[in-house]
């Protein structure tokens, strides 16, 4: 998979490709992250990336050209029909379908926008798709362009938490996690619970499922409302809201 990160900060992309499963996967040549900076397609003396709004109004405007040029120079090295993906506030909020969904493309070329804005003639001619990772405000695309490549890039075969986001996906969709537990089977903040160390896999399910369903109904009632229940997660639910 190829990514290709448009950004004017592009030692923010350093940290992701040196360590864990993203860095593993570009040293193996499973992935390929190149980075355009906008700074390197200006044409004048100062090298202006940025300029005040037309109307008005506080803070300042990346320019279409320099963001234009450094497009092209990413469609240039990009795989053919490469998806141009502006990350934006204003975009359409990014989740876990859309990532396993593009992990199986070739590849996507991410831009970063800083300051107030983007002009909005680069949008209308350059971008094809708009992403938001969530209603909070950042100070720039970049971190969220390092969230959506890490979150697809997982479930590109040969990465290494490809094996590992398999298992996410199996059972306990659509739910939070179950609570984990190591050795030793006492610590000074208590025990294990009693029923994983039974060996009894069948009642170790049912545990896991019971307290994953618990927690999702406490913490994130929103996941319940938009998934259908199985008849033995409806059974658990009524007993855990009525036990
Ligand atoms: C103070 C500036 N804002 C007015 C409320 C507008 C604004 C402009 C630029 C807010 C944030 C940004 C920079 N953010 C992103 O480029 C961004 C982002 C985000 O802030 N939150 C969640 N997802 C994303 S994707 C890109």
């Amino acid at each position: 998979m190829w990514f290709g990160v448009v950004t004017l900060f592009p030692e923010l992309m350093t940290a992701a490709s040196t360590a864990g499963v993203f860095g593993r996967a570009l040293e193996q040549g499973v992935l390929t992250l190149d980075v355009f900076n906008p700074r390197d397609y200006t044409a004048d003396r100062h090298r202006t990336v940025d300029d005040k709004p037309y109307g008005g109004g506080a803070g300042m405007v990346m320019m279409h050209e320099p963001l234009a040029r450094a497009v092209q120079a990413a469609r240039d090295s990009a795989p053919a029909d490469t998806p141009v993906v502006m990350m934006s506030p204003q975009g359409s909020r990014f989740a876990q379908a859309e990532a396993v969904r593009r992990s199986a493309g070739t590849g996507l070329i991410l831009i970063c926008g800083r300051y107030e804005g983007v002009d909005e003639r680069f949008i209308d001619a350059h971008v094809d798709l708009q992403w938001s990772i969530g209603d909070y405000v950042l100070s720039g695309g970049e971190l969220p362009a390092l969230v959506v490549m890490d979150a697809i890039a997982r479930h590109v075969p040969g990465t290494l938490g490809n094996a590992q986001s398999n298992i996410d996906e199996s059972h306990l969709d659509g739910t939070l996690d179950y609570p984990h537990y190591t050795r030793p089977e006492e610590t000074s903040a208590g025990s294990v619970p009693d029923v994983l160390l039974s060996g009894d896999h069948a009642r170790v399910s049912e545990y896991r499922r019971r307290e994953a369903l618990q927690r999702t109904f406490e913490r994130r009632p929103d996941l319940l409302t938009r998934r259908i229940l199985t008849g033995a997660e409806r059974n658990l639910l009524e007993d855990i809201c009525d036990p």
